[in-house]
């Protein structure tokens, strides 16, 4: 075979694997998506989630290095943060305390508040934590339990995907709603797997989203909130999480059937993993905001249900996967735009 007709043949095969990957996605610009399932009517809607984009906004807060507590990387990454969301349309304002860590460390937390259409009435909460576990207790060699995470997908990946959002809401104008990003600090200084078990020790966790459950920008009721926690890692699936369920069990259909929507049916399964102490806690229990956690549930894991690079140096950008980034973002821009 001479090498011109090898190419067309390899063009033709790639034209072929590409369309074959988008009917699988059901992401087909607009049009209904082709199913044999009479009762599935809702199309993909929203502009397009870009996870390049995303992915390299998941690295820029990685080379600040781990944004640990009362660090200069920590400081660094939040000018950085707020430059984003400014840089694409949001109005930000910080909320700064000194927050208590559980083995007395004062912690210097910034919770960023940044908000798209601030003048909407009806408006939405997408959340992440931005702070890094200062330890890797969960590494496989415990030489490497007092060292910092670099926290690609434990922080900057939701944060990632917010900041992608934004962009994309501000070149699509035809949003119907408001929409805050919540990035809260210091939720990664829980107790270490060293220490005995402590009382209470599930309060050293979400300590920024604690402290905004209880210091609520004045009049602040969204109607409901999403937090993206660990939303950027490879072989991730997320199930529907337990806490979620029992405080927001609409919203998490909601979200799960959006998914489906949008063609990612298959990083959303339907059955529960499990309850997990996160942001969304303190803001469904003391804010009242109805609020789900989009956590991953890896059920046959070893060193994690949260994934093997959960808590350990291995957490990097080698293990980012664009297409899990592109599934999150893509399902919240479909919820967004839906309502
Ligand atoms: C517990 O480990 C109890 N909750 C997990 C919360 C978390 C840590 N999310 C990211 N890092
Ligand atoms: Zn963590």
């Amino acid at each position: 075979m001479n090498s011109k007709l090898k190419l067309i043949i390899g063009c033709a095969m790639m034209t072929a694997v590409t369309s074959f990957a988008c009917s699988c996605k059901g992401q087909k610009g607009g049009e209904t998506t082709e199913t044999t399932d009479s009762t599935s009517i809702a199309k993909p809607v929203g502009p397009k989630f870009n996870p390049d984009s995303a992915y390299a906004f998941t690295a820029a807060q990685c080379d600040f290095g781990p944004r640990v507590m009362n660090s200069a990387a920590h400081d660094k990454c939040e000018a950085w943060i707020i430059s984003k969301f400014k840089q694409y349309g949001c109005e930000v304002q910080t909320q700064k305390a000194d927050l208590k860590g559980y083995d007395g460390t004062t912690l210097k937390a910034t919770n960023i508040i940044a908000s798209f259409n601030p003048k909407a009435q009806r408006r939405i909460m997408l959340c992440a934590h931005w702070d890094s576990r200062p330890w890797a207790d969960n590494d496989p060699d415990s030489t490497n339990h007092r060292k910092p995470v670099m926290a690609a997908n434990d922080g900057a990946s939701g944060v990632a995907v917010m900041i992608e959002i934004a962009r994309q809401l501000q070149a699509d104008s035809s949003l119907n709603v408001g929409v805050d990003f919540i990035c809260f600090d210091a939720e990664d200084w829980g107790v270490p797997q060293w220490e005995t078990a402590q009382q209470g020790s599930e309060n050293s966790w979400a300590l920024g989203a604690q402290y905004f459950s209880k210091n609520l920008p004045q009049g602040y009721q969204p109607e409901f909130g999403i937090l993206l926690d660990m939303v950027g890692g490879e072989g991730a699936q997320f199930f529907k999480e337990g806490i979620s369920k029992r405080y927001a069990l609409n919203i998490v259909d909601k979200v799960w059937e959006a998914a489906r929507t949008a063609g990612y049916e298959s990083y959303f399964p339907t059955a529960e993993g499990g309850m997990i102490t996160d942001d969304h806690v303190p803001i469904n229990q003391n804010a009242n905001i109805p609020t789900i956690d989009i956590i991953p549930y890896y059920a046959d894991c070893q060193q994690s249900n949260f994934g093997p690079t959960w808590h350990t140096i291995n957490d990097t950008m080698e293990h980012i996967d664009k297409n899990t980034l592109l599934a999150v973002g893509q399902t919240v821009i479909q919820v967004l735009y839906s309502l």
